[in-house]
């Protein structure tokens, strides 16, 4: 029998969770599916070794409950893929969250019947549910990108992704490895490849700036110092981040408010040290003027260049791992002991960058006249990120409309949060919001609670639906451009812009515009009774025009 509820959630990731607690307190019946067998998301998903996070744990974590923070105990810098799996366990089971949950079940797609005001949802189990409301907590980096490479399905090895890394532990001794891509994925499970497997050979299309994570254990009187102040620290972290870019509060040296350009090279060279020094992300806040002005961006990525030269033996290596492009634009990567994994007589770089890989073979990679002998394969070639985990479903909204068609050009929403012709459709850390230059939970919380209020008020006012004007989608589309273009962003190629998925748009796909710019638009559109969005249906021609 097909089942109703107010709301069905999709994704029991970070957002997922966070939705099932918030939805439910305000009284509404919901259902969350996800594809996976429990909860966790990415985090579920990438088990592959040295998967961790590289923003710190303190900060990597829910802050709408005061009780979870202080019950649950970190015991690393950065948590490990396995420590953050049991936080998200331990916070569904502490607030009883998994009876609303049903796991091992992909939503395929979702069709809005207009004459009832509801979405009609699709699982891989062959039924289908109806809900008033749908919140896609589907992920920022959860569409997997498998690359097109010519005779893949013919090669004998093991394959595996990094994002689909199975449950099992994958044991690669004695064995001779082939990794694809040099991103943070790559980064993180290199070196770790190379300890237990004979031969590693790595494929590099496009070379990385990291720099050291620094990961240690968590020392007990700075857990116990954060956690007797959260709150304040909390506020800091979202309201005082760089710009109200990057919510990473970095207590040792503070936030730069000074242009890199107005600063002596030596004093810039002392902050870059210092930030080195510190690990981690903390390159984020650096001076403004770094993310603008490629002269500026130059005094930072020459330092790191210097870094990575001294890591590496061999000069010709090192020079093929040096990138040339700005920093910062791509996203930067924290490892350990990365580079020092090509200072190991079994692992070898493969440069790609001018040739693509030719083939796979049967019993390996065929790239610049040379056959690699492999036998597993790791393919790290990242996402389609942002898109691709909603546009891989079929959600059809007013008049047939498919959301793959919507976001054809680009990636068209209102406030990263809703579009037009998809009523009661809201899309969390999605495309069009600034999830993936902030800190994601705390977007996630922020677009959560939003999403609570706008039910609350058209259950409050008699209507049944809101979504996004064309107009306001317009307007946003502009204004994440402007942002962007402001930026050095665009002359790099990265998931940010669309540029690892063939044909992508990079429009609307990030909102570089701050954190506080973003708190503005939609809490403003909250105040003031939602002029962005049309009600049951509105100007509706115009939407699905
Ligand atoms: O994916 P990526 P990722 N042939 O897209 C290469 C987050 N994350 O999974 O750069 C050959 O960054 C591609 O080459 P190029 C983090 O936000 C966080 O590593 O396109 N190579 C690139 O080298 C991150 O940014 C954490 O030229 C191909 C690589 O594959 C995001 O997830 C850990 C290819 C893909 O790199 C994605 O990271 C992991 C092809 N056909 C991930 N196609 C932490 O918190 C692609 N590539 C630490």
């Amino acid at each position: 029998m097909q089942q109703r509820y107010d709301a069905i959630i999709v994704g029991a990731g970070m957002a997922g969770i966070y939705a099932v607690y918030h939805l439910q307190r305000l009284g509404l019946s919901i259902k969350l599916f996800e594809a996976g067998s429990s909860v966790g998301g990415t985090w579920y998903w990438n088990r592959y070794p040295g998967a961790r996070v590289d923003i710190e744990s303190m900060e990597y974590s829910y802050a709408f409950s005061d009780e979870l923070q202080q019950e649950w105990s970190w015991s690393e810098r950065y948590a490990g893929q396995a420590e953050l799996s049991r936080y998200f366990e331990f916070v569904t089971d502490r607030f009883d969250l998994r009876r609303h949950m049903q796991f091992n079940t992909r939503v395929s797609g979702a069709r809005f019947d207009e004459d009832a005001a509801e979405w009609v949802v699709s699982t891989s189990d062959g039924q289908t549910h109806r809900a008033q409301y749908c919140v896609m907590t589907t992920g920022l980096l959860s569409a997997p990108n498998k690359p097109e490479i010519k005779g893949l399905e013919q090669f004998k090895g093991e394959v595996y992704h990094t994002g689909l890394w199975p449950k099992e532990p994958v044991d690669f001794s004695g064995k001779r490895v082939g990794v694809i891509g040099t991103g943070s994925s790559a980064v993180q499970a290199i070196p770790l490849i190379a300890e237990q497997a004979s031969h590693l050979t790595v494929f590099q299309r496009t070379p990385a700036y990291a720099v050291p994570l620094r990961n240690h254990p968590m020392p007990a009187e700075y857990q116990q110092k954060v956690k007797a102040d959260y709150a304040e620290w909390r506020r800091k972290e979202r309201y005082e981040s760089f710009g109200g870019w990057v919510a990473m509060h970095y207590e040792a040296s503070g936030l730069t408010t000074t242009m890199a350009l107005d600063t002596s090279p030596e004093e810039r060279r002392a902050l870059y040290e210092d930030r080195w020094q510190n690990g981690g992300l903390a390159f984020y806040n650096v001076y403004p003027d770094v993310y603008v002005n490629r002269e500026a961006n130059d005094t930072l990525a020459e330092f790191i260049r210097e870094k990575i030269r001294a890591r590496v033996n061999d000069p010709a290596t090192a020079a093929l791992l040096t990138p040339d492009y700005p920093i910062l634009m791509k996203r930067l990567i924290a490892d350990t002991n990365y580079y020092e994994a090509y200072n190991r007589d079994n692992v070898a770089l493969v440069d790609i960058s001018k040739r693509p890989i030719e083939t796979i073979t049967a019993t390996g990679v065929q790239a610049n006249g040379q056959h690699y002998e492999c036998d597993a394969l790791v393919l790290a070639t990242g996402y389609d990120a942002m898109t691709g985990a909603l546009t891989r479903m079929h959600v059809e909204g007013r008049g047939g409309r498919l959301l793959t068609d919507h976001w054809a050009e680009r990636a068209r929403t209102y406030l990263g949060l809703m579009c037009a012709g998809f009523p009661n459709f809201f899309v969390i850390d999605a495309a069009g919001s600034p999830s993936v230059v902030f800190q994601p939970i705390f977007v996630a919380e922020e677009q959560i609670n939003w999403v609570g209020d706008c039910i609350q008020q058209i259950a409050g006012s008699g209507r049944r639906s809101i979504e996004a004007r064309p107009e306001a989608e317009d307007a946003w589309g502009d204004e994440c451009e402007r942002a962007l273009q402001a930026t050095l962003f665009p002359t790099v190629n990265s998931w940010y812009v669309g540029a690892n998925i063939a044909g992508k748009s990079h429009k609307g796909l990030i909102y570089l515009g701050g954190m506080a710019e973003y708190r503005r638009w939609f809490n403003g559109e909250a105040a003031e009774g939602y002029p962005g969005f049309l009600f049951d249906g509105g100007l509706m021609q115009n939407a699905v025009a």
